[in-house]
């Protein structure tokens, strides 16, 4: 979202003010008949003041789409970040300025056309002392939303007709390697509430099917039990994204978290993530080799009848996660059913 530059209330009016001053000085440069020429300046003075308001008020209102028309990924992220009902509430506060100002515009034109050039001024003025009074009036709206401004920079592009991979695991499993083995370029880095780092997307044609692969570092690769309401939300609007989980095991356990705390983070983001399917992965296989000859990994091993072993590191067993790809189905959901 391109959130225009927000000014402050004084900014605006000063904005107002000067063109409006440009541009009755240049009336003043035209010829007109005197007993014409006071109203006329001072009508252009409040008007132009009014237009200029009111124009940067409506590239801040064009900036941001109606928010219930959009996916419901974005609807909550935005309602994460900086909050759907007091975003609602600014531009609210935004269009009511709008058309205040659209009818002192009016009233103000016509109060200095109708009533004798001595009382022009006047009216110029009291025009500006109420056009100052609702730019005022609005100074919170402008602060929450240069604040939204600033926080919904970069947020993620998402491509809502692709299939959606998330990636799952603890920290230094490889959820990085691998992602950059799969989609070869480097991601493209986006904010995300929540993440450090943001999140990371990359890309992935395959048989003209395009794939988007999202790592969330500092969301899906943590206890879910831990997390607080606002990250829980977080994590969870991911579902509306996800078509599949790729889990990811750290087979070696040189990541630091024992295969048993590893598969205690899966059962929570099963238990999150019920309606998705999940592929699972066990990485470094380079270091463990054979995982017949090594006790402790076979119980975890024997629990998935199609886990995929790999080396992220060379790119060993990358083909067999690509082919499992061809079979992930695009997960219809109501709410973009809704959207279009
Ligand atoms: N030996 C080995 N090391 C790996 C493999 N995949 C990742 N690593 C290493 O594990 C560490 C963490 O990897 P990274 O991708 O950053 O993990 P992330 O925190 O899950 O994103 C790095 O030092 C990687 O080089 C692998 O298949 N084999
Ligand atoms: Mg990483």
């Amino acid at each position: 979202m391109m959130i225009p530059t927000i000014p402050t209330p004084d900014e605006l009016l000063d904005k107002g003010f000067r063109r409006g001053k440009k541009a009755a000085d240049l009336m003043r440069t035209q010829k007109i008949p005197k007993h014409l020429k006071g109203k006329k300046i001072e009508e252009t003075r409040v008007v132009t003041s009014c237009q200029v308001i009111k124009d940067k008020l409506k590239s801040i209102l064009d900036s941001v789409p109606e928010i219930e028309e959009l996916p419901m990924f974005y609807q909550d992220y935005i309602d994460i970040t900086v909050g759907v009902d007091d975003m609602k509430q600014a531009l609210g506060a935004l269009n009511w300025a709008y058309g205040i100002i659209t009818q002192l515009e009016k009233e103000y034109g016509a109060k200095i056309r109708k009533n004798p050039s001595e009382r022009a001024t006047s009216f110029q003025k009291q025009a500006y002392g109420r056009l100052a009074s609702v730019v005022n009036k609005i100074k919170k709206d402008l602060d929450f939303l240069d604040f939204a401004k600033a926080n919904l920079r970069n947020m993620p592009t998402i491509d809502f007709d692709a299939t959606t991979i998330v990636i799952a695991g603890f920290p230094n499993v490889g959820k990085s390697t691998l992602l950059k083995q799969l989609s070869g370029a480097d991601p493209q880095v986006a904010n995300y509430p929540f993440t450090t780092k943001g999140i990371q997307i990359g890309h992935v044609e395959r048989h003209w099917k395009h794939i988007q692969i999202i790592d969330t570092p500092g969301l899906l690769d943590r206890p879910v039990l831990e997390m607080n309401d606002i990250e829980l939300n977080a994590m969870v609007a991911l579902e509306h994204l996800a078509d599949t989980i790729l889990f990811i095991f750290d087979a070696s356990e040189t990541c630091g978290f024992s295969l048993e705390s590893q598969y205690n983070l899966l059962k929570q983001i099963e238990q999150v993530f019920s309606e998705i399917p999940i592929i699972y992965l066990f990485n470094k296989m380079d270091i463990v080799k054979d995982v017949e000859d090594q006790e402790y990994i076979k119980p975890y091993v024997d629990e998935f009848d199609d886990a995929i072993f790999i080396s992220a590191i060379d790119g060993e067993g990358i083909e067999k996660i690509s082919k499992k790809f061809d079979t992930i189905k695009k997960i219809e959901r109501e709410s973009e059913d809704d959207f279009y």
